[in-house]
This record gives structure tokens, sequence and C-alpha cells, in this order.
């Protein structure tokens, strides 16, 4: 299965290695060999067409928001934006008019969805890709009693401005042992199967090792077929090529395993490749192109480097680039933008530090990436989310003014810098 390991990857095992095939590449700096004590890696990086910088402009200024989570577009409705906040709200707007101060409530699940931890809440939504076919609404949220991430399906009334709560089918359950790293991102891929992100159950440094461990579900991307019932009448199948069917001991619906607490991953939508920001523990934030069957190094590895205590089985895939806690906190995985308002922009993966609010470019060429550029900084805000809309606009979500609860979010267009 590792045989899927794309170019980079392949690349980035071969370290130490002073070029690539373009013999353009630059080395990197010197700044990587602070660590945690661990060897540093030697890596490369690809030069390209410079990346441009951005600007983000406030959308819909006068709505109050509450921890806004992610922001999406359905399907058909290229006007609406649906704003997802953390405690269990969705709410639509239409972004052009600025003078709005109350949105629509397209679905009010609160009162399940528990949201006591700064992890915790309704963390990602998705509409199935085939509307109006199929009207359905997949939320991924954690609730109490017992503690626990839930992936559920709601029924999303006809003209799209609604889903009921009655409708509520209960897809995937996973048992959370402690509050914090629920992943998570839930998300429909290329080939119509849904994709799911789970962290590692959380604490610290993985105390049970479970990312590694192929027998639970904590710490993997699944894919699962929501489209047909499974054996026994289960509410989703397990697509028969994911990568451990069969396998004694694993879990049928792992797609990757290794992953800490990937915040955002979403699918090029030219390129089909999935791309992740997976969280780090005490000194690396890493961005990963999820491969079939791949093996994210956690914990054994945070970003390039090992991690002590952490015990896994090689061969591990690095990241695609990785960042130090000098320059970040946590990472917010973001999305490959393929809009054309900002035609130089094409093709690049932008992602941002959730705390300091920097959002960096990079571009793939030939599979090695460019050196990370920062493109704009979100000052005082907290960047929770980065989305593409339908016509692949990208939109920001932010808490402003810290973490305390309650306090009113914002969400943001990007634009070009000039
Ligand atoms: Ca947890
Ligand atoms: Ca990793």
């Amino acid at each position: 299965m590792l045989a899927a390991l794309s170019a980079s990857v392949v690349l980035s095992l071969l370290a130490p290695m002073t070029s690539v095939e373009s013999g353009e590449a630059m080395q990197q700096g010197p700044s990587q060999r602070k660590g945690g004590g661990q060897k540093a890696e030697s890596r490369e990086y690809a030069t390209g067409p410079e990346v441009p910088g951005i600007r983000l402009e406030r959308v819909l200024p006068a709505l109050p928001l509450v921890r806004p989570i992610q922001t999406l577009q359905r399907p058909g409705d290229p006007k609406n934006l649906y704003i997802v906040e953390q405690p269990g709200r969705i709410l639509i707007a239409d972004p052009s008019d600025a003078s709005t101060k109350e949105a629509k409530v397209f679905l009010d699940i609160r009162e399940q969805v528990n949201d006591q931890g700064n992890e915790e809440g309704l963390l990602s939504v998705a509409f199935h890709p085939q509307w109006p076919e199929k009207r359905e609404l997949y939320c991924y949220y954690t609730a109490a009693k017992p503690r626990r991430s839930v992936l559920t399906r709601f029924t999303v009334a006809a003209d799209g401005l609604s889903a009921d709560p009655a409708s509520e089918e209960v897809i995937l359950t996973q048992t959370q042992p402690y509050p914090n790293h629920n992943g998570g991102t839930a998300l429909f891929g290329p080939d119509g199967f849904l994709y799911l992100s789970l962290g590692d159950g959380g604490a610290a440094n993985d105390p049970h090792h479970y990312a590694q461990n192929m027998n639970t579900l904590l710490g993997k991307v699944l894919r699962i077929d929501v489209n047909r019932k499974g054996d026994n009448g289960a509410p989703y199948a397990v697509p028969a090529d994911n990568p451990f069917v069969g396998q004694e001991g694993a879990k049928p619906e792992i797609w990757a395993t290794g992953t800490r607490n990937i915040w955002r991953m979403s699918f090029d939508r030219k390129t089909g490749q999935l791309w992740a920001g997976d969280v780090g523990q005490n000194i690396w934030e890493e961005i990963d192109i999820i491969e079939k069957g791949g093996n994210y190094g956690w914990n054994a590895r945070e970003g390039f480097h090992d991690f002590a205590g952490g015990k896994g089985t090689p061969p591990y895939i690095e990241p695609i680039v990785e960042y130090h806690h000098r320059e970040g906190v946590s990472v917010t995985g973001g999305v490959v933008y393929r809009g054309a308002a900002i035609p130089n922009l094409d093709g690049v993966y932008v992602y941002a530090d959730f705390q300091y609010g920097t959002v960096w470019g990079i571009r793939m060429i030939d599979g090695v990436p460019t050196k990370p550029a920062v493109i704009t900084r979100a000052r005082g805000e907290l960047i929770s989310s980065i989305d593409a809309m339908l016509d692949g606009s990208m939109v920001f979500s932010t808490f402003n003014n810290g973490q305390e609860r309650g306090n009113p979010g914002s969400i943001w267009r990007a634009v070009a810098a000039q």
C-alpha cells in the first residue's frame, strides 16, 4: 500500500540531500536544528513562481457570531454562506449584504453538542455533494455522557434553508478518553466517500499510543461509504479498496494512520490530493498530503523529528512542510486555492497558525514544496478555519479578542493584496 507514496515523500526519505532534479532547490537553513534535542533533517525547497500576498476583507461585519469554526456553501447555492458556530449552530447569511445583523438559523443542535472544552463542539459539517438528489448534511461533533465524538446525518429541506433536527441519524460514534484532540474534519472526497479525521484522543503525548494502534479509530483518517448500509445493517459501508480491509487487528475504516490531531483537511479540487494540517505537540506543526495507507508517524515522530517516548513501526510518511513553535502554536490546515479572482494564487496551498494569525502559502513543484511564504497576518485573530467556496474563493473564520467563551467571531474573504 505504500507504493502510493508521492514523489515528495520519496525525496524526503532520502535526506540529507543537496539538490533535487531541477537543481534549483534551496537548502533548509540551520534554524531547524533546535528541535527537542533531536537530529535535524535536511529538506529541500523547490523554486517556483512567487506566492502573492493576500488581504483579509471582513464579510458580514454587523453579524454577531460565536466561535465560527467553518464557513461553507451548499451545492447549488453560490450566494449564501453557511456559517458553523462551535457551540452547535449553523447560520445562513447572504454575504453581499453588509448590513445583516441577524442570520437565519439553518440548524441548532446546541442541546446535544458538548462544547465545554476548547476543542469540543460542532467541529465540521459537509453537504452531500449530490444535491439535490441527496439533501443530506453530515455533522461531526462532540457529545457528553459518555464523552464521545459522533458523525451524524440530517435531512435538509428542499429549499436548502433549514435542516430538520429530528431527522438525525447517527453514522459513527467514537468514545473520547479526554476532552482534547477530537480532530476533525468530515468531508467528501472526489470518489464520493466520506473522509473523517480523528485526533489521538487527547491528553498529551498520546499516552496510550492510539495513533499507531490499528485497532482504534483514534489518531486516524477514515474513509467510509455513507451511501450504502454496511454489514448487519450498519449505518455505513467500508469501501472494498480501503487499505486495511481484511488485515487482522486493523479497523477497516482506516485510510491513513499516525496522525495526532488533524485540524482541517481538504481536497485539492484539481489534483484530488488530500491536504491536512496536523497539530503538533511541543515543537513542530506540520502539513501533510494524506496517502492511502500512509503512516504519518505520530507519536514516534513530530514533524520531521523523532518524538521522545513515542513508538511505532516505520516507514513513516514525512510532512510536506513544518514550522517551529517560535512561529506559531497550532496549525490550521487550509485549502489549495483554485479560485479565479487571484490568478497568480492558483495552485497555492494556504494554511495558517491558529494563534499567531500568520498565513503561509506553498506551491508544489514536481512534488517538492516551495519555501513557505508569509502571505498575510491576521493580527489579533485566532484563525479557526480556511474554507473554499463553490467558486474557489477562500473564506477565513476567526475568533477575535481571545478564546473566552461567548466572544464574537468574524469571517473574512481573501482578496489580492494589491
Ligand atoms: Ca478527545
Ligand atoms: Ca507526522
